[in-house]
């Protein structure tokens, strides 16, 4: 049995999340709206570590500023008083309808500069509530059509603004760093910076490529047909893993933002086997905030809001627990090294070897029996078969 969560597991949800009211593209909501100081409360009781929100989860459009400090302040109340952080904010910049060509990369430039007001106004709340972490979703940044975006100019616009960002956060002394995340289409037929690697390359064009990483998404990638756990693995590999949303997908169609495990549960175990155990000496290889960008589904009333987000970090519980009998068992210990996947960390010249002396060693080409190097199997499907008899709870 997996233990309860507690802070200590670093649990973080978005607003947006428990708060979704499940209005869709084909229907009206099927809840009402959440009271944020609601939403604390509940997800600490809970266990949660964390809340994040983008301004107009907590903030709604347009609020003068006697409504927004008024809000502010009795969501502040909420987090005092059950001991709930934000480790991160977000802006939204994609839900007002002057958004619908994007904010930081629309065509209008009064779009752009009123996008890039709003973010300064955000990242100073975010200083503010003491979160380490400012989140940016593009959603909007993109095109249906081909020729009536210049992505080479979108890309200019949107490295200027993350500059013009990076350097106000400088300037103003705040601790936080921003975190891009990809995502492929919709709600843009097309979004920029898509995936994982495409917002790596991105981020090396920056001034200041060091106060940068990633947000990756599990069904932004799987949307797509990627890995979830490789591109965390890059993006751990980069130094870029900056924070991480969860949640579920069940292959290549619409963002479903399931429960997390409620998709691609083996890739949700390797992902967690990475995560808690991939780091130097088997330790956690991430230690910020496991948070969850999940939709409770819209068959959902309040009851199976809880219970899914409750859901969320009971999976991820049950996943760590799985993963760390994986890595107990000693038929595991006996199968990875069958596969060799020990041996892939030891560089392939030997120390002080150069292109020289591979070329002068016989028994590296000349001398090798390529046909028995060959015929030698790897053993990889017995290792998964112990990985998915682990993730069963048959071992
Ligand atoms: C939106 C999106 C999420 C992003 C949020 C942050 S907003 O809900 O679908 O994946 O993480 O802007
Ligand atoms: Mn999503
Ligand atoms: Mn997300």
């Amino acid at each position: 049995m997996a233990a309860q969560p507690t802070p200590a597991d670093k649990f973080s949800f978005g607003l947006w999340t428990v708060g979704w009211t499940a209005r869709d593209p084909f229907g009206e909501a099927s809840r009402a709206d959440l009271d944020p100081v609601e939403a604390v409360n509940r997800l600490a009781e809970l266990g949660a570590y964390g809340i994040t929100f983008h301004d107009d989860d907590l903030i709604p459009f347009g609020s003068d500023n006697a409504a927004r400090d008024h809000h502010i302040a009795r969501f502040r109340k909420a987090l005092d008083s059950t001991g709930l952080v934000v480790p991160m904010v977000t802006t939204n910049l994609f839900t007002h309808p002057v958004f619908k060509d994007g904010g930081f990369t629309s065509n209008d430039r009064d779009v752009r500069r009123f996008a890039l007001r709003k973010v300064l106004r955000n990242i100073d709340l975010a200083a503010e509530l003491g979160a380490s972490t400012f989140v940016m979703w593009g959603g909007r940044e993109g095109a249906e059509y081909d020729v009536a975006k210049d992505i080479r100019a979108a890309l200019d616009r949107y490295r200027e603004a993350v500059n013009v960002l990076s350097q106000y956060v400088l300037d103003r002394g705040y601790g936080l760093r921003f975190a891009i995340e990809p995502k492929p289409n919709e709600p843009r037929g097309d979004i920029l910076l898509p995936t994982v690697g495409h917002a790596l390359a991105f981020i090396n064009e920056l001034e200041h490529p060091e106060m940068v990483g990633l947000n990756p998404e599990v069904g932004h990638e799987q949307m797509a047909g990627l890995n979830y756990a490789h591109g965390i693995a890059q993006a751990l590999w980069s130094g870029k893993l900056f924070h991480l949303d969860l949640n579920g997908q069940r292959g290549i169609k619409y963002d479903q933002d399931l429960v997390f495990g409620h998709g691609d549960v083996m890739n949700a175990f390797a992902l967690v086997d990475l995560l808690e155990n991939g780091g130097p000496q088997g330790g956690p290889a991430y230690t910020g905030p496991r948070h969850f960008d999940y939709k409770p589904s819209r068959t959902e009333d309040y009851d199976g809001v809880w219970a899914s987000a409750a859901a969320n970090m009971r999976t991820y519980l049950l996943l760590k627990e799985r993963a760390a009998a994986f890595r107990a068992d000693p038929e595991v210990q006996e199968a990875l090294a069958a596969s060799k996947v020990g041996e892939l960390s030891a560089p392939t010249l030997n120390e002080g070897e150069t292109y020289a002396d591979l070329l002068a060693d016989r028994s590296a080409f000349e001398d090798l029996d390529v046909d028995a190097v060959a015929g030698r199997g790897f053993g990889f499907v017995q290792l998964n078969q112990l990985a998915l008899e682990h993730l069963l709870g048959a071992r």
